[in-house]
């Protein structure tokens, strides 16, 4: 079994209701358990700022799915959420993200872990330190170093 770590976002439709739809999804996924999720916070978009603010979270699994298995189901959740391919860094109804697989580096044309943009979005590492800030993030760094150097402001957590 290996730890994996998940990024969930959306601001399309109603993202609470998506990404807690997802993190159902990945507790079901084949040879998978749901270790732990986040809270969920709402954030700023990033990117492309002409668009409605995000909900964000981040799930810990525990799986026996290879990295390109597992992205691979991610990408058939998105779809089942009606996710539309369109504008990088647009809105879009779910996104989820490998971050990270426990003893994992690879980079080829479709996936690079850890995924190499961690560290400068608060939006990942707010939720990311929830489950793990002691992580450390090959590369990048320490999960709750990390988000003391990033810009946290307009992000909140919501209540459940
Ligand atoms: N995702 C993006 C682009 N911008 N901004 C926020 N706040 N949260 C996201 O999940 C996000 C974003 C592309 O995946
Ligand atoms: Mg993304
Ligand atoms: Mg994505």
């Amino acid at each position: 079994m290996t730890a994996a770590y998940i990024a969930l976002g959306g601001n399309l439709g109603d993202p609470r209701r998506q990404l807690l739809d997802a993190v159902d999804a990945l507790a079901h996924l084949p040879g998978t358990r749901l270790l732990r999720r986040s809270s969920l916070y709402r954030t700023p978009p990033w990117g492309v700022l002409e668009q409605p603010s995000f909900v964000n979270a981040a799930a810990l699994l525990e799986t026996t799915l290879a990295p390109h298995a597992l992205l691979d189901a991610l990408l058939a959740i998105e779809q089942n959420a009606g996710r539309v391919r369109a504008e990088r860094n647009g809105p879009r109804t779910l996104d989820l993200d490998l971050l990270h697989m426990e003893g994992v580096r690879l980079d080829d044309e479709r996936l690079t872990l850890p995924h190499p943009r961690i560290a400068e979005r608060a939006f990942v590492l707010l939720p990311l330190n929830d489950l793990a800030p002691d992580l450390l993030l090959p590369g990048q760094g320490r999960v709750a170093d990390l988000l003391a150097t990033v810009d946290t402001q307009g992000c909140e957590r919501l209540a459940e």
